[in-house]
């Protein structure tokens, strides 16, 4: 099911470079990117792409890399180069599958219906559906923590349901501490709807 897509149907994110190399490396990690930039970065990403500030390629700058993939995002650490070398300072893109680029996404704002007081974070997409104008079908659901904004897939927690077409539901019994952070939750629809 589903159209395959092909690869000259991806487009890039812009680039991203919050880090520098003066501490313990160039630390872009997805994590932090992710965080800092909220909805710039498709949920999926296809392929990473780094370079240093001047134009180089990984390659030809010769750091040794700690990480560079499309789970963790980019690392360059200072103590794996040799010679006391510091890295280079680099910055990333990410390749997304339509309809993410080229402003065919559109995200609602944030909702948080529920808290975890009971048996769970319930923010399901029927419910807010009723308080909320959402499209009848989004075709991304974005979760954070309300406190910190922290993206759900990295606070380690279980999720009985996060999919765009049900939403988000974190259930505390699913929980190794018991307990469920309180998320909010936004879609992203088509942007002609
Ligand atoms: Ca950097
Ligand atoms: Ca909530």
């Amino acid at each position: 099911f589903g159209t395959p897509v092909n690869q000259s149907n991806r487009c890039w994110t812009e680039w991203f470079d919050r880090d520098d190399p003066s501490a313990t490396g160039d630390w872009e990690t997805l994590c932090k990117l992710r965080k800092e930039n909220p909805g710039k970065i498709c949920p999926t990403p296809a392929a990473i792409e780094a370079k240093t500030l001047s134009g180089l390629t990984v390659a030809a700058a010769g750091d040794v890399i700690y990480k560079n993939d499309i789970t963790s995002g980019f690392i360059c650490r200072n103590k794996d180069q040799i010679n006391n070398k510091k890295c280079n300072d680099y910055r990333v893109r990410f390749s997304c599958y339509p309809p993410f680029c080229g402003g065919g996404v559109c995200w609602t704002s944030w909702f948080n219906r529920d808290n975890p007081g009971a048996t769970g974070d319930w923010e399901i997409l029927s419910e807010l559906k009723k308080q909320n104008k959402i499209c009848d079908n989004p075709l991304y659901v974005d979760a954070v923590t309300t406190d910190t904004m922290t993206p759900a897939i990295y606070t380690g927690e279980t999720f009985y349901m996060y999919n765009p077409t049900d939403g988000f539901v974190c259930r505390n019994k699913d929980q190794t501490t018991g307990k469920c952070s309180d998320y909010k939750v936004r879609f992203g629809c088509p942007c002609n709807n």
